[in-house]
């Protein structure tokens, strides 16, 4: 399998905080040299292009909507340039809302199911969201609800059906967000079910539930779904995540299924990570994603 690496040096749908820097801090923590250390054909097709931009977002609407819409469009005509290959994206960001590019460009070319490893739900529409930024709408976006220009971004709505849509480690939502996912067809495994049932029964259900019933498998792993002490490097921590050993197993446990058609890894910031390790994880549970087995 040919790997193409992707960079999206964006934070515009996290109101810009630093999570711009993630693909650089993941390219140091060596991502192509431990992937061609697994046998794996590695490209690294290097950033795509961000505007930069000084003024302060716009209050009323979702913020910077149009940064992110425009980079998301880029991202998609990349990514379904890449699946059209037959090649495996693995995309850097980034704040979350890259992951609407990410799955528009993947569903251009195939039925998609998807996995959402997170803290957060991010199944705010601009109606529900107290704070006004996208990546705590991604999810929502990706299933068709929300900003019009936003959800049409790509050329695909909606880019995946609730039912084929699995999120798992959230343990913090908003109140109309929980809601709002209630009421969706979207399978939802919170902490809670991962304490009492064990991630590998969870994500067994999980790989069932997606895995027969779609063409390929967007992985897309915010590393805040991660407990604060093993990922600090994150702009919106939570207390009580996955242990480093449960991610690891969970990704191992999809590559195993043999289901994944794109990944992507968002949420990294550097300016408040201990050292690089946040990024060095980053590697590590991409490479289980891959593959990578002890023995
Ligand atoms: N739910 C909150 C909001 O909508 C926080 C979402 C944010 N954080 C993320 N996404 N890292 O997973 O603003
Ligand atoms: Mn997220
Ligand atoms: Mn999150
Ligand atoms: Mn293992």
């Amino acid at each position: 399998m040919e790997v193409k690496v992707l960079g999206v040096p964006t934070d515009f749908g996290a109101n810009r905080r630093g999570v711009d820097m993630g693909p650089s801090a993941i390219r140091y923590a060596n991502l192509v040299s431990s992937l061609e250390d697994m046998d794996l054909v590695v490209d690294d097709l290097g950033d795509i292009r961000v505007p930069v931009i000084n003024n302060e977002a716009n209050k009323e609407e979702a913020k910077f909507l149009s940064q992110v819409i425009d980079v998301c469009q880029e991202l998609a005509l990349i990514v379904s340039k890449i699946a059209k290959q037959d090649k495996l994206p693995v995309i850097l960001g980034g704040d979350h809302s890259i992951t609407i590019g990410s799955v528009a460009g993947m569903a251009q070319v195939k039925e998609m199911g998807l996995i959402w490893f997170d803290a957060h739900g991010d199944f705010n529409t601009l109606k529900t969201s107290e704070s006004g930024n996208i990546h705590g709408m991604p999810l929502a976006t990706i299933v068709g609800r929300g900003v019009k220009e936003l959800v049409e971004c790509g050329g695909i709505t909606p880019k995946v059906k609730e039912k084929n849509t699995v999120i798992v480690g959230v343990r913090d939502l908003d109140k109309e967000e929980r809601q709002l996912l209630k009421e969706s067809e979207v399978t939802v495994f919170t902490m809670d079910d991962i304490d009492r049932l064990g991630i590998y029964k969870v994500m067994s259900q999980a790989i069932r539930i997606i895995g027969s019933q779609t063409a390929g498998v967007h992985i897309s792993f915010d590393l805040d779904v991660l407990d604060p002490l093993e990922a600090p490097g994150v702009g919106t921590p939570v207390k009580g995540g996955l242990t480093y050993r449960e991610a690891h197993l969970a990704l191992e446990m999809i590559a195993e299924a043999n289901i994944v058609a794109s990944l992507d890894l968002v949420e990294v910031n550097p300016i408040l990570d201990q050292g690089n390790q946040t990024a060095e994880l980053a590697v590590e549970l991409i490479a289980s994603a891959l593959g990578k087995r002890i023995l």
